[in-house]
């Protein structure tokens, strides 16, 4: 161990760290901030820090230094010797990194406010290899594997490694009485005479299968259970942690009396599974829990291209066994919890008597359902449950839509836009906000061209205010020209999560929306008044993605606006008088 390291590392027993300082202290720093560089902490590196300062990543003392990280890579160890499967490291630009010195900066570590929040010495700067660090601790390099896709394409390219002095945690407005750091449990715990705890780490809504397993386990090992969700960063798609705390609180009352109780963790999840697991019970051990669950496929990451899980359902537990002496916390293993038709009850999947016929409902079968406004039946979640979810995620014909339209400079958009504008008026019940390519730039973009930065600039603006009004239940139609392809699909992204996404290509050829000229442009262009021109002098891509193509040389704008109706229809996103679509109906 080097000395730069060796004051990151305290004996872990069971002892915690606490990285605040006291206010004097903290004052004497602030006073200094304007020497230091500032870093705005990302969001994952603000979880990072807060369970660092808190003591729930209890023995670390700051973010890691080279020697640790490569230990922890390489054999899930630290520099002391001390069991640590995560790397836990500030990843910084390589522009920011070459403004530290190793061994005489310091960094304030700043909220997206500008808060400052902490104070890091820089030990150590370094390049890493992430690709090998995600083959060590993922056992992957495919970026469909979340946590190695964060690494390789969201994380920045060099580490800072140094101890923290932290001044105040992140503020947080939300569920106050919930928001428990390790300390706090700890004293729960004692005044409420919990000797023996069995943590629940949880990343989704729980139904009536996590509360049978959890009530289970919290019997078989004869202690109080501590339902504990991840709600700092999880996998891309979860159910939002608001929602998913509403649906435990209204769970508790399902337990014996004084024998639960609800906390939240701010933790950035890896989806390391096996790792993971290890790592969320040394978390959990800070918190104050003696036991905690491994049911299956814990923190799994999904499948890889071929469609092959990355870990197999049991290798957390594999991984765990070996290592339970060493992490400190009891592994109360579970196999999935299925439901056992003619018996109306919940049991492990491998006691299963031969020949029963079990019932189960998949994430993704209860999205469908959800979407479609379908079924959730009671054996599967509570009714109170059901009902906060659909207020969260109503039926497709209850969210919100963006039609985004594409294509030339007098290929129709605009004018089937308004035409779809005034149809949904005229059925009512959504709000309706058309954004045309010409509104925009007057309003949004007036003081940008047509280079393609400008124009992706342009997009970009226009899938923001589209995807607020699709997040907030409406409908936005969206009419600009929008000739790049990967732009284009960043706003899928960046909508489809809150609703319903339609690409219209309006593919009118050029030489139709040329001949028509409506605006005299096409003319300018070919004279070379005006430069860039999409289809004349500047490209324009085609979408491979279109959900409805329209050739206005074929159709009026009433039939054009009319595909795109059935289309909607079709998927669901427009019912009559805000019942289902006939479609979901039938
Ligand atoms: S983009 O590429 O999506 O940002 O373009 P957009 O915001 O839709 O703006 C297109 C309207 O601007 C006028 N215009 C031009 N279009 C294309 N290329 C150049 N160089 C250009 N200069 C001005 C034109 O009227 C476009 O409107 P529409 O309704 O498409 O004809």
């Amino acid at each position: 161990m080097t000395a730069a390291t060796a004051h990151l590392v305290a004996p872990h027993g069971n002892e915690l760290i606490n990285l605040l300082v006291d206010s004097a202290k903290a004052a004497e720093l602030k006073a200094h901030s304007t020497e230091w560089p500032s870093w705005d902490l990302t969001a994952r590196q603000l979880c990072d820090l807060e369970l660092l300062m808190s003591g729930g990543f209890s023995p670390l003392g700051g973010f890691m230094t080279r020697a640790d990280y490569e230990g922890v890579c390489c054999n899930m160890k630290l520099t002391s010797g001390v069991l640590w499967p995560m790397p836990i490291t500030l990843d910084v630009t390589e522009e920011f990194a070459k403004k530290l010195k190793p061994g005489s900066s310091r960094i304030a570590l700043r909220d997206p406010e500008g808060v400052m929040l902490a104070v890091m010495q820089v030990e150590e700067v370094w390049q890493p290899d992430r690709r090998a660090e995600a083959d060590l601790v993922f056992k992957t390099t495919s970026t469909m594997h979340p946590g190695v896709d964060y690494l390789l394409n969201k994380a920045n390219s060099w580490y800072v490694g140094g101890r923290v002095e932290g001044l105040q945690l992140p503020s947080h407005y939300d569920f106050k009485t919930l928001r428990l750091t390790p300390a706090e449990l700890r004293n729960e715990f004692s005044r409420l005479g919990w000797r023996r705890v069995v943590a629940f780490q949880t990343r989704n809504p729980m139904h009536r299968a996590h509360q049978e397993l959890t009530f289970r386990a919290a019997k078989k090992v004869e202690a109080s259970l501590l339902i504990h969700p991840s709600v700092g960063m999880t996998k891309p798609g979860d159910v939002d942690y608001f929602t998913r705390v509403r649906c435990y609180q209204l769970l508790l009352s399902k337990y014996p009396a004084g024998t639960v109780k609800l906390a939240m963790l701010p933790l950035a999840m890896r989806m390391g599974g096996p790792r993971e697991a290890v790592w969320h019970a040394l978390i959990r051990k800070n918190h104050g829990a003696t036991h905690f669950i491994v049911g299956r496929d814990h923190a799994g990451p999904g499948s890889d291209a071929n469609g092959k899980p990355f870990y197999g359902p049991y290798d957390a537990q594999a991984l765990f066994k070996k290592h339970e002496a060493e992490i400190g916390v009891t592994m109360v293993p579970f196999n999935m919890m299925v439901y056992l038709e003619d018996q109306d009850r919940y049991i492990p999947d491998n006691e299963v008597p031969d020949g029963s016929r079990v019932l189960n409902i998949s994430g993704t079968e209860l999205r469908r359902r959800l979407n479609e406004g379908g079924e959730i039946p009671g054996w599967f979640t509570y009714p109170e449950v059901v009902e906060e979810l659909r207020r969260s995620y109503p039926p497709r014909y209850q969210q919100g839509v963006t039609i985004l339209f594409t294509g030339l400079s007098g290929s129709g958009k605009s004018t089937i836009a308004n035409v779809l504008l005034t149809k949904f008026l005229e059925v009512g019940g959504r709000p309706v906000t058309l954004l045309d390519g010409d509104i925009v730039r007057k309003h949004l973009s007036s003081e940008l061209g047509f280079s393609k930065e400008h124009r992706d600039i342009n997009i970009r603006r226009i899938g923001f205010v589209a995807s607020e009004i699709t997040k907030n239940g409406g409908i936005a139609i969206c009419a600009p020209i929008a000739p790049y392809d990967s732009v284009r699909k960043q706003v899928r992204r960046m909508i489809e999560p809150y609703g319903g996404y339609i690409l219209v290509h309006v593919a009118t050829p050029i030489e139709i929306c040329e001949q028509r000229d409506r605006k005299g442009l096409y003319a300018k262009a070919r004279a070379g008044i005006i430069k860039e021109f999409t289809g004349i002098s500047d490209p324009y891509e085609a979408p491979d993605d279109a959900d409805v193509v329209i050739n206005t040389a074929d159709l009026t704008p009433e039939e054009s606006a009319q595909e795109i109706i059935l289309h909607l229809e079709r998927e669901g996103f427009i019912g009559a008088n805000g019942q289902p679509p006939a479609s979901v109906r039938a």
